[in-house]
């Protein structure tokens, strides 16, 4: 049976999978071999990925509410978007364009992420848009802008690894987040080169490594400002790259000269002789990768620590030399191509950004608008939701593709500010948390149901083929977004057919950073998926970007200078534990999909807290015990896993489950200045053991 061939619902490795439709036997899902991200391989979720297509609670009909207390009750399409149009029709007389926001994902089509933010931009003529991307890889791409002028996950074909000779992974955890990407490093340490994790855990990758640096969580500036220090020390920099390929490279050698070992070593808790081997296996590589992921990432001060790395790859002279390079690892589906299509509050289609004239002028021409009609910037993602029902915040809330409620940072606060809404309105395929608290609830088609584009962690744009037939009485996002941009009568085009809808993403994205204009569906379908920027029809697309130059007005890179500056919130004697926060191989986020899938729930089923024996034996918990984690926002009930792979002085806690063992009461939402991205990976908490229950007595069994 030939079967359909398209790509994984989950990560931006978008691994290549077969879909076999049994007709009346469950589908089927067998890797391909013929796409280079994982040649074969899948995950335990890519290979339970079609479980999804038939989870029991499947939403199959529009729901609402009928007045607050009312529960959500089946109704049909016109009612529901009659509803909408009216609530947010009145709220707009009442209060203005900016009383209804749009909320997207990264999981959504390159299509879908277009068409919404041109729907937020010109259906409802707001600028209260931007989508979960923000808690994402933002501080990435903030520092990728300022320092290569662009912001492309990595910086080559992900193939390009295993001929690297070192690769330091600073805040990723690949082999649970996105395990075939394993192979490419293997091939790697096969050929010779060394790994190098920087992770406050030994994680599954950690294990993996050459090299294992372990900071304290939120150090991280001050560990690459270490390593810089070294190489500069060790004469290990690239002096002749630096002068030719960059600039601002003073001002970080003055930096770096403050952060000597010892110092570096007391702030980050990292051996001295660990830091000089890693520099040593980076330096003395021919080629090398320097790639951040979340851990270093999602961090009040995000974008210098991702500055901080990218200072350390240019003064070894590896972005864009072939083979090497700076690069983030992309994490949702579409995550690269979800942030370049106009869902952010800044930003228009090609990756312009909003508040440029001539950006405003050319897509403002695409959709058949007058460029003054188009709103500013609006708020970010936490900004945004933190507003919502308050005096000057939107007093409705239209969400594609997210689950705030378990997701966003200081998630109590966030419910309850959704709760002040006049109108919650939630398009998905399952009952998420959020929406179940929507007035509205849209069924939408998923993933193997429909066809669209997704660009991978790799800058490669893809295709998602439609496999299977949606089930009765559920809409593709593109259909609800038509709908309601008919029923409000908004100006331009409003297809539901995917490919017309790539067409105009494809001359609204043209002259932009991400030109995706010389890209159809037919050339992603004969090259095996073509790589950003691709301005015209002859272009071959662009693998590897930097070679020649740098995409800045001088074609050179630039460093920034940053200085280590800690947690937003340090631990004190009220609060003395550090709590990190991410993932575990059989989840997915805020698990709304992946706890449906049986097999995914019975692997990871509930909400734990990692620590340390030593930890765990001064506080009275043991291993399997109930404990209550506390922070300054809120308290958690979790299961805890007693374990030496991590810190003492730190606690680990996933965000993949709802109700009280959710990881997000306790989070800080300070917000990095330039990304505007959260501290989920850094708070202070105190740990209490739970009685177990029928005998009062902590800890006893
Ligand atoms: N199984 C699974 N896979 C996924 C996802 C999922 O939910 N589940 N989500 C996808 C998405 S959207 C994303 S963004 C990616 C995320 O992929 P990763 O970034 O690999 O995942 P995380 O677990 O969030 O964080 C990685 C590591 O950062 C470490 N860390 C914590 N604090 C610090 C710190 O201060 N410094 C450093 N250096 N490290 C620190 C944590 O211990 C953790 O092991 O995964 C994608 N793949
Ligand atoms: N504490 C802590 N919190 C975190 C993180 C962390 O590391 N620690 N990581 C952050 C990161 S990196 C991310 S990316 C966010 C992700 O957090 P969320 O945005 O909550 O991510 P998902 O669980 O993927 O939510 C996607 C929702 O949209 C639905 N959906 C999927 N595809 C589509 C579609 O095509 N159309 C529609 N209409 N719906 C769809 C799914 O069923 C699901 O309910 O979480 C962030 N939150
Ligand atoms: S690594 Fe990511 S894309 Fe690949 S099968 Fe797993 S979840 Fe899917
Ligand atoms: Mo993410």
């Amino acid at each position: 049976m030939a079967g359909t061939p398209t790509h994984c619902p989950y990560c931006a490795l978008q691994c290549g999978m077969t879909l076999h439709d049994g007709g009346s036997e469950p589908v089927r899902v067998t890797p391909r071999d013929d796409v280079p991200a994982n040649a074969g391989g899948l995950c335990q979720k890519g290979w339970t990925a079609a479980e999804l297509l038939t989870v029991p609670d499947r939403l199959t009909a529009p729901m609402m509410r009928r007045g607050r207390a009312a529960p959500l009750e089946p109704c049909g399409w016109d009612e529901a978007l009659d509803r909408i149009t009216a609530e947010t029709g009145r709220l707009r007389d009442l209060h203005g364009p900016d009383s209804v926001a749009v909320f997207g994902g990264g999981g959504l089509t390159n299509e879908k992420a277009y068409q919404l933010g041109k729907f937020a931009r010109i259906a409802l003529g707001t600028s209260q848009i931007d989508y979960n991307g923000r808690f994402c890889m933002s501080s990435a791409a903030a520092a990728s802008g300022r320092a290569f002028g662009m912001d492309r996950g990595l910086p080559g074909p992900v193939t390009d690894l295993a001929s690297s000779g070192a690769v330091l992974l600073a805040g990723a955890n690949v082999a649970e987040t996105m395990p075939p990407f394993m192979r490419h490093l293997t091939r790697m340490r096969e050929g010779g080169g060394a790994l190098i994790v920087v992770d406050p855990r030994r994680t599954a990758t950690a294990r993996q490594a050459d090299l294992h640096l372990q900071p304290t969580p939120g150090t991280d500036i001050a560990l690459a400002n270490g390593l810089l220090h070294l190489a500069l020390a060790e004469g290990l920099a690239d002096e002749e790259y630096i002068a030719a390929r960059t600039t601002g490279f003073d001002a970080v050698r003055t930096v770096a000269n403050a952060y000597w070992p010892d110092r570096a070593e007391r702030i980050t808790g990292v051996p001295v002789p660990l830091m000089r081997e890693a520099v040593r296996l980076l330096a003395r590589a021919a080629r090398a990768h320097v790639l951040t992921a979340r851990g270093s990432e999602q961090h009040a001060r995000g974008t210098d620590t991702v500055s901080s790395f990218i200072n350390l790859a240019l003064a070894l002279g590896l972005p864009g030399r072939e083979g090497s390079g700076y690069g983030c690892l992309t994490g949702q589906g579409n995550g690269q191509g979800g942030r370049e299509h106009g869902q952010k509050a800044d930003q228009l289609p090609g990756y312009r950004r909003i508040d440029d004239p001539e950006a405003r002028a050319h897509v403002a021409g695409v959709w058949g608008v007058d460029p003054g009609d188009l709103p500013g910037p609006g708020r970010s993602a936490y900004e945004l939701l933190s507003a919502l029902g308050t005096a000057g915040g939107p007093k409705a809330l239209l969400l594609f593709g997210s689950n705030p409620v378990v997701s966003a940072p200081d998630a109590a606060a966030v419910e309850e500010r959704l709760g002040a809404l006049d109108l919650l309105v939630v398009a998905d395929f399952v009952p998420s948390e959020t929406a179940r608290r929507a007035d509205v609830v849209l069924p939408t088609a998923q993933w193997a149901e429909e066809s669209g584009t997704m660009t991978n962690l790799e800058g490669r744009v893809l295709r998602r083929r439609r496999a299977v037939r949606p089930p009765d009485g559920v809409r593709t996002d593109l259909e609800i977004l038509a709908a309601l941009a008919e029923r409000l009568k908004a100006p331009g085009k409003w297809s539901t057919d995917p490919r017309a809808v790539f067409g105009e993403l494809r001359r609204a994205s043209a002259g932009g950073i991400a030109d995706y204009s010389g890209i159809t569906y037919e050339r992603i379908e004969a090259e095996g998926g073509v790589f950003w920027p691709c301005p015209s029809p002859d272009h071959p697309g662009t693998p590897r970007p930097y070679l020649d130059r740098f995409p800045t007005p001088d074609g050179r890179a630039r460093f920034v200078p940053v200085e280590h500056g800690g947690a937003a919130e340090d631990v004190d004697a009220d609060y003395p534990v550090y709590l990190t926060t991410g993932r575990v191989l059989a989840q997915y986020q805020s698990g709304a999909q992946t706890r449906r899938v049986r097999p995914l729930a019975e692997a990871a089923p509930g909400p734990f807290v990692e620590l340390h024996p030593d930890l765990a034996g001064r506080l009275g918990i043991e291993e399997g015990a109930g404990v209550r984690v506390e922070s300054r926002r809120g308290a958690a009930t979790v299961t805890a896993r007693l374990t030496g792979a991590i810190r003492s002085d730190t606690v680990f806690i996933p965000f993949h489950w709802a109700g009280e063992g959710r990881a997000n009461l306790l989070t800080n939402p300070a917000l990095d200045p330039v990304s505007r991205m959260p501290e989920f990976k850094v708070c202070a908490v105190r740990l209490l053991p739970l009685p177990v229950e029928g005998d009062g007595a902590p800890g006893a069994r």
